[in-house]
């Protein structure tokens, strides 16, 4: 596992309302997102992102499902207009399991990066020399790779690395990495205002995918068509399976009693770009069980003559995202093509 984790933001309006009125927030998408948190448009037409309203609301917080010793996280960011003689914007950072130990990049009062150590006390280990001015889209990506004494930290701002720290005590007694925040530090106030689009989380483990993306996208693509495997049952009867999970509406599901059962779709394809590399597909479902006991599902993809499937996926009794990251092509375990994507057919299985 190198790739971990990605977020579009295009999916979830976290100010649409629940059915006591209250706003869904990330809905599981995230470990906790600001109650002021809003959809606005994206980096790009068509898009959008998540905005992070300064105040006590604090900021986007995702928590792995195990601690890691090594975590790149990477996210389009752009940080409201604000007076540089208070505290300082927070970007993005991470935390260990203990809680206790976190690496954070701020933007200075210079508009240079600042990368801090908060443990007992706040460290500032770096400033970087490379500016992100304030207003625009930034792209800034943090590494932090745990060690007593060889421990590294790398920032990069809009691909150029801009702090590269060496031989440093990353651990500081805590614990592995487990949480990454953007915005504010969890449990505390954001600052400034911060927007975030195409978030991606990876470690250094594996062979693809296990240092700096760089400038990433994030493209959310729905199911478009019938895929070879349908044996989950559509609500309500006579709609396709893959208008049911696509058109918005909650009222219109699929379904099924039993394990084992498949459901693949065809999805839209990629957008057009000039040479694209796909660094992962993340199947991304709204889903939940119906009644006590376990529910389960796994993501899918079918390629060619080969499928894949996730680990085990654990629902809820309502309905929250759930995400299941194919890093590979399964046919022939090789990186996507945007090819290979395209005619691909990606699905859940139940469990
Ligand atoms: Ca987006
Ligand atoms: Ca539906």
């Amino acid at each position: 596992m190198a790739l971990i984790f990605i977020d579009g933001f295009d999916h979830y309006d976290p100010q649409a309302l629940d059915p006591f009125g209250d706003p869904w927030l990330a809905r599981g998408k995230a470990a906790y997102l600001s109650p002021q948190a809003t959809r606005i448009p994206g980096r790009r037409p068509s898009s959008y992102a998540l905005r992070l309203p300064a105040g006590a609301g604090g900021g986007y917080v995702k928590n792995l499902e195990t601690g890691r010793t090594s975590l790149i996280v990477g996210a389009a960011l752009r940080v409201a207009p604000f007076e540089n003689t208070g505290e300082e914007p927070v970007l993005l950072g991470v935390r260990d399991t203990t809680a206790q130990v976190t690496h954070l990049v701020t933007i200075g009062n210079d508009g240079r990066l600042r990368l801090y150590r908060r443990g007992y006390w706040d460290q500032l280990i770096s400033t970087s020399v490379a500016t992100a001015a304030a207003r625009g889209w930034h792209y800034v990506e943090l590494q932090v790779v745990q060690g007593t004494a060889n421990g590294t930290v790398k920032v990069r701002a809009n691909g150029v690395l801009a702090i590269d720290l060496w031989s440093q005590d990353t651990v500081q007694n805590g614990g592995q990495l487990l949480t990454a925040f953007v915005g504010a530090v969890p449990g505390q106030a954001c600052p400034v205002t911060v927007d975030v689009d195409d978030l991606y989380i990876a470690d250094t483990l594996g062979t693809i995918n296990n240092t700096f993306l760089g400038d990433v996208r994030v493209d959310a693509l729905k199911p478009q068509a019938p895929g070879a495997l349908n044996q989950w049952t559509v609500e309500p009867l006579g709609l396709p399976a893959w208008a049911a999970v696509s058109d918005g509406d909650e009222a219109t599901a699929i379904r099924a009693a039993t394990a084992g059962l498949r459901q693949t779709f065809d999805v839209e394809a990629l957008p057009a770009m000039t040479t694209p590399a796909i660094h992962g597909v993340q199947v991304t479902l709204l889903a939940r069980k119906t009644d006590a006991g376990t529910g389960r599902v796994r993501g899918i993809v079918a390629s060619g003559a080969q499928t894949a499937v996730s680990a085990d996926i654990h629902l809820q009794e309502q309905l929250a995202w759930h995400t299941a990251l194919f890093e590979r092509n399964p046919n022939g375990n090789v990186p996507w093509t945007e090819g290979a994507f395209n005619a691909a057919e990606f699905g859940l299985e139940s469990a």
